[in-house]
């Protein structure tokens, strides 16, 4: 399983643009990445959000619908919220706070365009 978190903060919501592969690479995204052996999806999108922001966040509440990944790998949203630090782009390219028209004319890698819809709702509108 691959876990991405939806981190919103004053109406606004944190995407991250990948730097690999390269067929994904400049594409942007929740930030997450694979739950390792043993752990819950909620530890392990806290280790990656750790690890890639360098931020402490609590995993909330999940987005409605996985999304079947190639691999047989299955990628699962939740709601973040942030506890302490400043997201930092330590493994991305760039981060990007979008209002719901930036996230809906984000380049977004195929798999998050699935929350699209759920997560405009809860952005601040143009
Ligand atoms: N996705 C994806 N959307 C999304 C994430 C976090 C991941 O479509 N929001 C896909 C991209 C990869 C796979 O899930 O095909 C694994 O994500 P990745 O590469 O971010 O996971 P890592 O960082 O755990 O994997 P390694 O690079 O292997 O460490």
């Amino acid at each position: 399983m691959v876990v991405a978190g939806a981190l919103v903060a004053n109406g606004l919501l944190l995407l991250a643009q990948r730097s690999r592969p390269p067929e994904l690479a400049g594409m942007w995204e929740l930030p997450g990445g694979k739950v390792e052996p043993g752990e819950s999806p909620e530890g392990a999108l806290e280790r990656e959000l750790r690890e890639e922001l360098g931020v402490e966040t609590v995993v909330g509440q999940q987005l409605a619908g996985d999304v079947d990944l190639a691999g047989g790998l299955v990628l699962r949203a939740y709601r973040v919220e942030l506890m302490s630090g400043t997201p930092a782009p330590l493994d991305h390219s760039d981060l990007r706070w979008v209002d719901a028209r930036g996230l809906v004319g984000a380049d977004l890698v195929d798999a998050d365009r699935a929350w699209v819809p759920e997560l405009s709702g809860m952005l601040r509108q143009p």
